[in-house]
């Protein structure tokens, strides 16, 4: 899903507007993918356009690497590169819903780490409505198929040459306040009907295989 490397483009919702009500509705949606993961690809073009010896790199490299990059490219690809990674996967593992539940490797895996499905999610649980103001709650793996659940600031990424992100949780108040207003742990608890399992699965395994 996440184009390889500049000019970014604006992936499409790999579901209709209104596949997710009704824990997303459609003008959440409109809003957070036309206007707000927009603009962060917007705004990524845009800092990438002035250098032109960062342009072949994929987002990967890029986010891996922030330390190497010219400093004054740092902070917006940090933030707009980050915008534009982690809404991308965040859109990329919902799904209508149809109560699917993990299975395969990555269900023994989550038994395996944290307890049980019901354990995991407390705790996934717990990172989304913990984290202070705007950023994400991941699940993620490291090379050999362990997970963790980890919590990163503003559009900040996990770090990415130790750990695969394979699912995460938007709590900016841009993803939930249409609808749900202060009541971020209503919108996570909704947003664990919407994980897409079969494709979190294939991102583990890959993840895994690489
Ligand atoms: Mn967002």
């Amino acid at each position: 899903m996440q184009a390889e490397t500049y000019p970014f483009v604006v992936q499409p919702l790999p579901y209709d507007y209104d596949a997710l009500t009704p824990v997303l509705d459609e003008k959440t949606l409109h809003f957070h993918h036309d206007k707000h993961y927009k603009t962060y690809v917007d705004n990524l073009n845009s800092t990438l356009a002035d250098y032109p010896e960062l342009q072949k790199k994929s987002l990967k490299e890029l986010l891996t690497n922030l330390e190497s990059l010219p400093a004054a490219a740092r902070t917006p690809i940090r933030n707009n590169g980050g915008g534009v990674f982690n809404h991308e996967l965040y859109f990329g593992t919902m799904r209508q819903p149809m109560g699917q539940l993990p299975s395969g490797a990555l269900a023994e895996a989550i038994n395996r780490d944290f307890g049980s499905y019901n354990q995991w999610k407390e705790q996934m649980k717990q990172a989304a409505v913990s984290q202070f103001g705007s950023g994400w709650a991941w699940l993620v793996t490291d090379g050999g198929g362990r997970l963790s659940v980890v919590q990163t600031l503003n559009q900040d990424v996990p770090d990415l040459a130790q750990f695969t992100p394979i699912l995460l949780v938007d709590v900016w108040e841009h993803a939930y306040y249409l609808q749900y207003q202060n009541l971020r742990a209503v919108y996570v608890e909704g947003w664990f009907g919407l994980i897409h399992w079969k494709k979190v699965q294939r991102l583990y395994e890959e993840a895994i295989r690489a």
